[in-house]
């Protein structure tokens, strides 16, 4: 649609930036990296999202992940609306949290104790206060472009909005936190050995995105995650897995079942909630018995394992199926063979990276196996076909640093309507200059 048609989207954005920083309640929202008029949107259902203009359109950001089964799913809405009438939070234990952590352990056995949150952020945050304190060491090896949430040891070279803002460090953040936070580079394990090495005592934790989706989607090169796995064995360290992401996505067990490497901890969200808020963290025994009240590691939360919470989260995870892993795979493989296809008929250099139902079409000719490669994709280019593709009524991340997500609602016909659109948003974004917002 043309930018003169998001009339009433253009409106509310005026009138929100009067009152919320930028506009928005998350800052990749607001398009700044691809311009134009973010479009506010009034509802959704299976997989597709309607804007205030009336505009519908196919949606591969699907609430940046935790939608696995789509939009209003009929099923969760009953279990909601049931849920509700018994009231909303107690702040008080429920049966709902025992049947969830139950789930949440058979499903990744490594989460032998799970204890909830309300984000991703806070699961990522506590997972590294028990990591800590389980070692006694201060120093936390991350990986350049990863992003476990805005925490403050977080936001050191990080992906996701972070670097699509050109602010991966983020101001703000006391230099002695900063000081704390170690990077390496992906899928370079001397790089890690080099880091690593230089910390007198050792680090707390390596903490890694198992399937990179914040500087895009980059997938753990053969032997990574294994090198990961006895850097960690060697130095007493502890690795914690961040599959906020891939955690329910890359497989029923995500990717430590898929990849077949054993964390000590494990930071959920995204679909654990089914759409609400819920996090996670878990891990070996012996740790979370440290996180208060067993032990003295403190963390708490208002409405974490809140009943409408876990209701959703029962009922997304309840119908995770080996035939929808399935159809995740084949449609991804569809989509990205297809958009390939497109991509060099219009002569388009993309590299494209791909686990099941995440990719990202990255604009260079190069492959993208770290941040640095990432950094290297043409983002003019991506706000080109950005604006192409959402004209043509694809919407798509705001952001060359972001994961599209399928879901169960998507469809071969939908993935084939993507491929069409890609034909023509190739040839806008070859065009060059900057991404124009029709
Ligand atoms: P939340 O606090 O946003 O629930 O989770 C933070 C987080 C932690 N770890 C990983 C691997 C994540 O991807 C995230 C959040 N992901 C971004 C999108 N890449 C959320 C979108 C946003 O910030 O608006």
């Amino acid at each position: 649609m043309a930018e003169r048609q998001a009339t009433r989207s253009a409106k509310l954005f005026a009138r929100a930036q009067q009152v919320m920083p930028g506009g928005v309640s998350s800052p990749v929202r607001a398009f700044k990296a691809v311009g134009g008029t973010p479009r506010f949107m009034k509802r959704g259902k299976g997989a597709s999202i309607t804007d205030e203009d009336g505009r519908t359109y196919l949606d591969y950001v699907m609430s940046w992940g935790p939608l696995i089964h789509g939009h209003a799913p009929k099923g969760l809405l009953s279990v909601l609306t049931k849920t509700a009438r018994h009231g909303t939070s107690f702040g008080a234990p429920t049966r709902l949290e025992i049947e969830m952590a139950e789930l949440v352990r058979s499903l990744v056995p490594s989460m032998e104790l799970v204890r909830f949150t309300s984000s991703g952020t806070e699961a990522a945050m506590s997972v590294l206060r028990v990591a800590r304190a389980a070692t006694g060491r201060d120093a936390v090896l991350k990986f350049a472009g990863c992003y476990h949430g805005h925490a403050d040891g977080f936001l050191v070279e990080a992906g996701s909005g972070a670097v699509t803002l050109g602010v991966p460090t983020s101001p703000g953040i006391p230099k002695a936190a900063a000081a704390l936070t170690l990077t390496a580079r992906y899928n370079d394990l001397a790089s890690v050995d080099a880091v690593v090495g230089r910390v007198k005592g050792g680090v707390a934790a390596v903490l890694v995105e198992p399937i990179a989706g914040n500087m895009g989607v980059v997938p753990p090169e053969p032997g990574f995650l294994e090198g990961l796995r006895a850097l960690c064995d060697r130095t007493g360290a502890l690795l914690v897995f961040d599959e906020v992401i891939s955690g329910f996505r890359a497989s029923r067990g995500g990717a430590q079942h898929l990849l077949g490497v054993r964390p000590d901890l494990t930071c959920l969200g995204k679909i654990i909630g089914g759409g609400l808020p819920v996090g996670a963290y878990g891990g070996r025994e012996d740790l979370m018995r440290m996180v208060a009240p067993d032990g003295p590691v403190y963390q708490a939360g208002t409405l974490s394992g809140n009943p409408m919470a876990m209701a959703a989260g029962l009922w997304a995870l309840s119908q995770l199926s080996d035939k929808l892993y399935a159809k995740l795979e084949r449609l991804g493989a569809l989509l990205a063979e297809g958009l390939s296809e497109s991509a060099h008929r219009a002569g388009t250099d993309v590299s494209i990276n791909r686990v099941g139902s995440l990719l990202t079409v990255f604009f260079t000719n190069q492959p993208v196996r770290n941040y640095d490669d990432a950094r290297g994709a043409d983002t003019a280019a991506y706000g080109r076909f950005f604006q192409a593709m959402l004209a043509q009524g694809i919407y798509l991340p705001p952001s060359q640093f972001e994961a599209w997500f399928l879901s169960g609602a998507h469809t071969t016909d939908h993935v084939d309507t993507t491929i069409r659109a890609a034909r023509k948003a190739f040839k806008v974004a070859a065009r060059g200059g900057s991404a124009p917002t029709p």
